[in-house]
């Protein structure tokens, strides 16, 4: 049986999130780093836009989107699994899956191209082309990090907001900090898919990208040791908290979540309402409606609002109405403690679902 195939970059933030997963799966696979040729053959070729971590199974199928490379291992390795036992868990680890993808990948951008520039673009180039010369291996990663430069405003990332996405980005550093004292991962003793989530952002960019890692390093360095952990795949069969707990160390962190994510999602669904009023049925969805209101570390600015986030929620709202009524009230006292009500009726107008890895209206 030929291998698992992951095509992505070590300075990839997604990429990373897979690597980890998949190495403490134990799942047989090989990595290659994408050049001009796969982004051409593979990704464009088959995928249909440019986006990294692909992965090609055993039989050949190709597979975008972390979530559904996860979901597709799971499927065919379902032990020990990546989610938790408890359904409250699997909500907050479905919370975690979306503020990890999804918001802290602000931070994560701020810190790669405001104090890792030159660096970043070296990188992509050795990556991309690991036979040519420094000069054009920088003027190779050049071209590509242009695109991923022109993400930063959209983010919201400028002159006003940067203090207050550090004071934010520490002040998390503080809190899993403060976990990792008492847990060696997110849920106990071996990593679930919150950990492999939280790794996107903290690996490749915080920990990897040299002025990001030496800042991670002397300010939470129990987290660079998790990161470290994480992305080797550590943490084998380790149990998972019982009884369906939330540890109490985790509550800063969803705070922090709902405190200045939470407003953003709401004005995506408002605006995904709005955009639904004249979409045709089973359209595609636009990667952003508009933009909305952030604040954090006592900083506002505007964010763009991604459809996708959206599509990461749906799976912590379907834990959510899966539940029956006992555990939904334990799920709702955890949100009135998080500052997370807005949640309890929190409702996509129509289903959201990936068809030829973009983001439609669900048929
Ligand atoms: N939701 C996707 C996100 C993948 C992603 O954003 N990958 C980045 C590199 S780490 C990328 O290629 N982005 C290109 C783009 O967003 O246009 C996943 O989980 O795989």
């Amino acid at each position: 049986m030929t291998d698992y195939k992951l095509y992505g970059s070590q300075a990839s933030l997604f990429t990373g999130k897979a690597r980890g997963f998949l190495r403490w799966k134990g799942t047989r696979f090989t990595e290659h780093a994408v050049n001009e040729q796969i982004m051409r053959e593979i990704v464009l070729a088959k995928v249909g836009w440019p986006v990294i971590p692909v992965m090609q199974t055993p039989d050949g199928d190709i597979i975008q989107d972390t979530a559904d490379i996860i979901n597709a291992i799971e499927a065919s390795h379902p032990e020990p699994s990546v989610h938790p036992d408890g359904p409250v868990q699997r909500f907050v680890s479905q919370l975690l899956h979306t503020y990890a993808d999804q918001w802290l990948v602000v931070p994560a951008m701020h810190y790669r191209w405001n104090y890792n520039e030159d660096w970043i673009y070296g990188e992509f180039g050795r990556s991309m082309a690991p036979d040519a010369t420094a000069g054009e291996q920088y003027e190779l990663g050049k071209k590509r990090g242009q695109m991923f430069r022109g993400f930063v405003p959209m983010l919201g990332i400028n002159e006003e907001t940067i203090p207050g996405i550090e004071a934010s980005y520490e002040a998390f550093l503080a809190e899993f900090s403060a976990h990792l004292d008492a847990h060696d991962f997110v849920f106990g003793a071996r990593p679930s898919l919150a950990d492999f989530a939280f790794l996107g952002p903290l690996y490749a960019h915080l920990y990897r990208d040299p002025a990001s890692g030496e800042i991670m390093k002397r300010l939470a360095p129990n987290v660079a040791r998790w990161t470290e952990r994480a992305i080797a795949g550590e943490g084998g069969k380790g149990t998972l908290i019982g009884g369906d707990q939330i540890p109490q160390t985790l509550l800063p962190i969803l705070r922090r979540a709902m405190a200045e994510h939470l407003p953003v999602l709401l004005a995506s669904l408002d605006q995904f309402a709005e955009w639904l009023e004249t979409a045709e049925t089973g359209a595609e969805v636009p990667r952003a409606f508009g933009q909305a209101e952030f604040t954090q570390g006592g900083r506002s600015g505007k964010i763009i609002t991604a459809s996708f986030s959206l599509f990461r929620l749906q799976a912590a709202l379907d834990e959510y109405a899966d539940m029956d009524e006992a555990v939904r009230t334990r799920a709702d006292a955890l949100l009135d403690t998080i500052g997370g009500g807005a949640l309890k009726s929190f409702s996509l107008p129509q289903r959201l679902e990936r068809r030829n890895y973009k983001l439609h209206l669900a048929l």
